[in-house]
């Protein structure tokens, strides 16, 4: 793949955040958009492609407004049409229950739709004990789905936990997000050992039934532990026994050796169904010596 074609995008507050961290990971692969109406989102991001959709000319957002939201954007959008046409791959991350998250996502997925760019999408469902948040959350979702190749849903309630159990701020997804998007962007991005492509992420996320992404990071001394983790990935509440495909990316330094390499995916890949349709890649950069990561795309759940 050329580089400059896996674009990052965030829509509203919290998917502004996380996109930004996100791109600071893998800045010279991808390209970074954020969408909101609220210009505190593109504080910050210097090198972003930023969409100002300011619904009420006051500069502080929709108030919750998911029709003014998708309004907006299918008015606003030609200053983006060029990114997303450049675009092969589009990750856009997104909290539902307000107003620009839950309204602007479907239709930026549509639009990149349009111009046959793969759409994956990763959502934060809120809190429970936020009903009205959640009714708006529940109420955005399908078409979501309906307009990405690939949605994930993510429970805030489970980021909120793990993060307090890092003790680390929740917004940033506890770095699940960011470890997640590194992942898959420097997997599509990058020739490693074995090289992945888009048209395998296709075949994968393709398959008919549900799908969720893994992320699971180890030192390479306990190559089990980092298996064990992304067994326990904290992003979705669908079990991963009866995977029938699955894309995995397994990362590490200099030093990462093939039996390492073997132990990672073979424990990852006995823990799916026998038939499986299983796609590797390997990949080892300097930045990671000393580490192990474990990035999967698991479908047919
Ligand atoms: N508990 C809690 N949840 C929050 C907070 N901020 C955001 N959220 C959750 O994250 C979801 C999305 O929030 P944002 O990304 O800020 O919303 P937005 O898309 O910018 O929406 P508008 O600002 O209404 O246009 C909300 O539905 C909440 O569930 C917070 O401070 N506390
Ligand atoms: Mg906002």
């Amino acid at each position: 793949m050329d580089e400059g074609t896996i674009l990052i995008a965030g829509v509203g507050g919290i998917g502004c955040i996380w996109a930004e961290r996100a791109h600071s990971k893998c800045p010279e692969l991808s390209d970074l958009l954020l969408i909101d109406a609220d210009e505190e989102s593109f504080a910050g991001a210097a090198t972003a492609h930023c969409l100002h959709l300011d619904a009420g000319g006051d500069g502080r957002g929709t108030a919750s407004l998911t029709a003014l939201a998708s309004h907006r954007i299918r008015d606003g959008h030609s200053p983006i049409s060029q990114l997303l046409d450049r675009a092969e791959l589009v990750v856009i991350l997104a909290g539902l229950g307000g107003g620009m998250g839950s309204g602007a996502s479907a239709e930026l997925a549509s639009l990149a739709r349009e111009s046959d760019t793969v759409v994956l999408s990763i959502v934060g469902l809120p809190f429970a004990e936020q009903p009205l948040r959640y009714s708006i959350a529940e109420a955005s979702l399908p078409a979501v789905q309906a307009n990405s190749n690939l949605c994930i849903r993510v429970s805030m309630e489970r980021l909120a936990w793990q993060a307090r159990y890092r003790g680390t701020d929740w917004r940033s997804g506890s770095g699940w997000i960011e470890d997640l998007v590194e992942g898959l962007v420097t997997t599509l991005a990058r020739v490693g050992k074995i090289n992945l492509d888009l048209m395998d992420l296709r075949t994968i996320i393709n398959r008919p039934g549900n799908a969720t992404l893994i992320v699971g990071t180890g030192t390479t001394d306990r190559p089990d532990m980092v298996v064990r983790e992304a067994q326990k990935s904290p992003l979705s509440d669908l079990g991963i026994e009866g995977a029938k495909g699955c894309m995995i990316q397994v990362e590490g330094g200099p030093d990462m050796t093939l039996s390492h390499l073997n132990e990672v995916t073979e424990a990852f890949v006995s823990s799916l169904d026998p038939d499986c349709q299983v796609i590797m890649g390997a990949r080892a950069s300097d930045e990671m010596v000393g580490r192990i990561r474990l990035v999967a795309v698991v479908s047919g759940l």
